[in-house]
């Protein structure tokens, strides 16, 4: 709050293989030659370098809706809606209501764990994974999160808690295991600030909201204003500075867009 401007970064994250419940959803309803995506809302697009999987609300829904030729995205259906006035969508009629945007299919979150995906800047070039997140709200961005476990407090202690109770949740294990690398340097939690505070603040699962609220903002706030890129094309500058400089790359390759909620 009241850090940069809060403009999120919506990503572009490209389905490579789908979970076995999708791949079968998705049977004739688009062309076998789609690109399909999907699309977290983030304010951290310095931190993409550190993407180790992405986030849906296992209860909420989704739904797959048409961009342009060939191309889909997973979003919520009040995302998709709000895209479609920031001028996302180039269809020849414009949705007078939200019965009118192009969804061919909806799923819960659910049905879309274990999916794999490309991450643009992601250190993890062989993919990441769609896993579930209780506490993603469908009534903010696009009710879709990418994970950097690395910066984010929230991301860390669901990976821990996903890794712990892997059938529970019916993913594989290794899926919540990939590497954590360090990307930013702050003078105060060191190379990995948010596994540091779940330390710190002795954060044992997802449900220790005071104390995540509390990381989140102490997190946010040591990275933007004392953070130093340890990755990337800024490396060595200032966190303050890299973050534009990172979102407009991925801006002009196509990897992203602006989002407003
Ligand atoms: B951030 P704000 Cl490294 N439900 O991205 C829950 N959380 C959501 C969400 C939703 N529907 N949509 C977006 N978010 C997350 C990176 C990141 C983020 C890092 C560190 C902190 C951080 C990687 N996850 O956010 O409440 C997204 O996670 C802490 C502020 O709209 C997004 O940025 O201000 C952030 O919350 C948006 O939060």
């Amino acid at each position: 709050e009241g850090v940069g401007p809060q403009e999120y970064s919506a990503i572009k994250l490209q389905v490579k293989e789908w979970s076995p419940k999708m791949e079968e959803l998705v049977q004739g309803k688009i062309e076998d030659d789609a690109k399909v995506y999907f699309v977290p809302a983030t304010l951290r697009p310095e931190t993409m370098y550190g993407q180790t999987s992405c986030f849906v609300g296992p209860k909420i829904n989704y739904g797959l809706f048409k961009l342009k030729e060939k191309e889909y995205i997973v979003v919520t259906k009040r995302a998709a809606w709000n895209m479609a006035f920031q001028g996302h969508f180039f269809g020849d009629k414009f949705p007078k209501t939200q019965d009118e945007l192009p969804q061919v299919l909806e799923a819960p979150g659910s049905a879309f764990v274990g999916t794999l995906v490309n991450a643009p800047l992601s250190f993890h070039t062989a993919g990441i994974r769609i896993l579930p997140m209780e506490s993603v709200s469908a009534a903010k961005g696009t009710g879709v999160v990418t994970s950097v476990p690395s910066d984010s407090p929230d991301d860390y202690a669901t990976l821990m808690d996903l890794a712990k109770k892997a059938e529970y949740y019916g993913i594989q294990k290794e899926w919540a295991e990939l590497e954590v690398f360090p990307l930013i340097d702050t003078p105060t939690y060191g190379n990995l600030t948010a596994p540091a505070l779940v330390k710190q603040l002795k954060i044992n699962s997802p449900k220790d909201v005071t104390q995540l609220a509390q990381a989140k903002d102490l997190a946010y706030m040591e990275g933007f204003y004392k953070g130093t890129m340890l990755v990337g094309n800024y490396k060595g500058e200032p966190v303050s500075e890299a973050k534009d400089k990172v979102r407009k790359e991925l801006y002009d390759s196509g990897d992203a867009f602006p989002f407003a909620d």
